[in-house]
């Protein structure tokens, strides 16, 4: 008898622990990881823009209105591919070997990533819209991604790679994508599991086409103009004053006008430059100077560019619509993000890759109503790096120890730990296409950046944010920033170290002592 109720006991009791197992897993969180490409937050209300009335992102801001919302989150090297490497491993471009967007280039779709981790830990996960990361995803259990122009995509009726198989849709890509998570939400997932979902709008990239209703949207409105549209690049002549992403070169396809003779119908990369030699440029009909069409090209970009952006909210706002009807916006954590800044006008540009606030800030909000106080705020220096440790550990997941990034789960619960870290470290690499902007390392701390353009110059640059918050100011000789430079020198090579950043791989110059102001009269 004695052993028969032993062996009860024991049966009672592992049934007990295994429901209590399943229904610690069934109330791990939901994750709808929200990115569209090149979205900046200059062109999120929620950030403050200077559009006013004019624009506005309700649905987005509904996120920062019932969530936290970031104003220091950093891509660690601003250009899409890099980007989404880093989001997915948690890892520098020079550790996951993603460095450039090069066309044909493919990320290592081997390594460990938190996609995969969720995945093997019972979760559902899924990816929506763009991918480019040149690799057929792996560790998905659904996808369906822009599959042409080097995984670019279309914005009007657009190929797709769905589970392995080509599919052309009929439609607009921003709304398509919408209608394949919803799908997917309702009919296509494992409904007792939890899910990830990574939903990554391939608008608003260029060539900021919008969708039928809205290009009319801004029609005889004067859009105003960044503070420094006017940009004449002194003390950084070498720098930005020598790339190609002013508004020159913007081509007749971002324009919308007519191709050049000739070229009529022509693919973009058919054209003979892909922006335009300023040499050349070409005025706009009505334009009589290039002062002009410098604003006049600024007007169709922004326009369009916000037109875009539109659609992206909208259909933001039909997902959270969705997971309001079906019970699951308390449990499921959403992040809105752009995979790096852009830039609308600043400095005179479009684009992005510098080191410089525009375009290395994140456009960063997470609504988790479970742990995450409505109308928060974090100032914290958060990286890219940093989003697949913090996500698996709400998820509960073992996080593997290569991994570079931190969690951040407690910041975004209000509590910033004592030691996290006060400066962070950043590198591009990608010349002279697209845009010729010179690779360049840096560090950016609670006040203060510097940067350094290595690759075929020697070029430094040092910003004072408080008071050159546009960063329009070099200060790298002014004698009041000498020690604080001499600091930051030696601040850059202790990320370098701790980053294991591998100069013999040539792809940066090492620094010598006299320039760390290790020795010498400096
Ligand atoms: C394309 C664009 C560039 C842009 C890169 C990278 N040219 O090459 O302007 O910088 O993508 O963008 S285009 O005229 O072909 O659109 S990214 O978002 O993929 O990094
Ligand atoms: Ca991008």
């Amino acid at each position: 008898v004695k052993l028969i109720l032993g062996v009860l006991a024991i049966g009672v009791l592992s049934v007990l622990l295994l429901s209590c197992e399943n229904e610690q897993k069934q109330k791990r969180p939901n994750i709808l990881f929200i990115m569209a490409d090149d979205h900046t937050s200059q062109s999120i209300s929620a950030y403050g823009t200077i559009f006013g009335d004019i624009f506005t992102t309700p649905n987005i801001d509904r996120l920062a209105n019932e969530g936290m919302i970031f104003n220091n989150v950093y891509c660690t090297n601003a250009i899409c591919g890099p980007s989404r490497a880093t989001i997915l491993t948690g890892k520098y471009s020079h550790v996951n070997s993603y460095f450039k967007n090069e066309s044909g280039g493919q990320f290592n779709e081997k390594q460990w990533t938190f996609i995969k981790a969720l995945n093997d830990n019972g979760y559902q996960t899924s990816l929506f819209g763009k991918w480019h990361l040149g690799s057929e995803p792996v560790g998905f259990d659904y996808f369906k991604y822009h599959n042409n122009k080097s995984q670019q995509g279309d914005y009007y009726d657009p190929l797709y790679n769905e589970n392995g198989k080509n599919v052309r849709e009929e439609g607009y890509a921003t709304t398509l994508t919408g209608d394949f998570i919803l799908n997917w939400l309702e009919n296509g997932r494992d409904k007792d599991k939890p899910f990830a979902a990574l939903l990554h709008f391939k608008a608003p990239h260029r060539p900021w086409k919008p969708e039928e209703k809205y290009k009319d949207l801004f029609k005889g409105i004067e859009m105003p103009y960044p503070d420094n549209f006017n940009d004449d690049y002194k003390g950084r002549e070498l720098t930005a004053g020598d790339t190609w992403m002013t508004m020159d070169y913007f081509n007749r396809i971002d324009m919308k006008v007519t191709a050049p003779e000739g070229l009529e119908g022509k693919e973009l990369w058919q054209w003979k430059t892909h922006g335009n030699n300023p040499d050349e440029a070409w005025l706009p009909e009505g334009c009589k100077t290039q002062e002009e069409a410098r604003k006049w090209k600024y007007q169709r970009y922004i326009k369009d560019y916000l037109a875009c952006v539109k659609s992206v909210d909208d259909n933001v706002g039909r997902v959270l619509d969705y997971l309001d009807a079906n019970g699951l916006a308390e449990n499921t954590i959403v992040v809105y993000t752009g995979d790096q800044g852009f830039y609308l006008g600043e400095h005179g540009w479009f684009d992005k890759r510098f080191m410089y606030e525009t375009s290395s800030k994140m456009p960063f909000i997470v609504r988790y109503p479970e742990k995450v106080a409505a109308k928060s705020q974090s100032n914290d220096i958060i990286t890219n790096a940093d989003f697949a440790p913090t996500l698996l550990d709400f998820a509960n997941v073992d996080v593997p120890e290569a991994i570079q990034g931190r969690s951040f789960a407690e910041n975004l619960q209000g509590q910033t730990p004592a030691d996290w870290r006060k400066s962070y470290y950043y590198q591009y690499y990608e010349y002279p296409f697209w845009h010729h902007v010179q690779p360049h390392y840096g560090v950016r701390n609670e006040r203060y950046k510097l940067i350094h353009f290595y690759y075929n110059m020697d070029v430094w640059e040092f910003y004072d944010l408080e008071k050159d918050p546009n960063e329009m100011n070099n200060a790298i000789a002014d004698p009041a920033y000498a020690e604080i430079i001499k600091e930051m020198k030696i601040d850059i090579v202790n990320h370098q170290n701790n980053l294991c950043i591998d100069k013999s791989l040539g792809v940066m110059r090492t620094m010598t002592d006299a320039e760390l102001g290790l020795v010498g009269g400096h």
